[in-house]
């Protein structure tokens, strides 16, 4: 009995209730880019910015760029839970297209003086969710940042 009348609620509400869902690909619409680097100095290794604030629905593109000479990572299992990737573009430095990646990405590593360019847009908020670098000893000297989703 108690099924049938959450069925028959649910039914009124959808019958009742005009549809308010956004139009078109959430995903494409309005991205907005932001430029984040990879690197290393005097003073030891960085992400610039070492902190994101970031809003929910809104569609992103993230350019990935690490300029040192060595490889690094950009890894966080909180934040790849609380996002909808659409797409990882490898481009040349001129721009140029070179490979598109589809599907789950959990971590994204960067060869040195390479960018990618990570679409997604959140769709959970989170507070200071940690995004770090995983090679051994990078987080330690510095290689750690900060995700803000509202
Ligand atoms: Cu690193």
């Amino acid at each position: 009995m108690k099924t049938i009348l959450i069925v028959l609620s649910l039914a009124l509400t959808l019958f009742y209730t005009p549809f308010t869902l956004a139009e078109g690909d959430l995903s494409r619409a309005n991205v907005i880019t932001l430029n984040f680097e990879m690197g290393s100095d005097t003073e030891g290794m960085y992400f610039r910015p070492n902190k994101l604030n970031l809003v929910t629905g809104q569609a992103y593109k993230i350019v990935l760029t690490n300029t040192d000479v060595i490889k690094h990572e950009f890894e966080s299992f909180e934040f790849i839970e609380k996002i909808f990737t659409r797409k990882v573009e490898l481009v040349t430095e001129k721009g140029d297209f070179l490979a598109e990646i589809k599907g789950h990405i959990t971590e994204i590593e960067v060869g040195p003086h390479t960018s990618v360019e990570w679409y997604f847009v959140p769709v959970q908020t989170g507070a200071n969710i940690e995004v770090a670098c995983a090679l051994p000893g990078h987080k330690e000297a510095g290689m750690v940042g900060l995700i803000n989703i509202d």
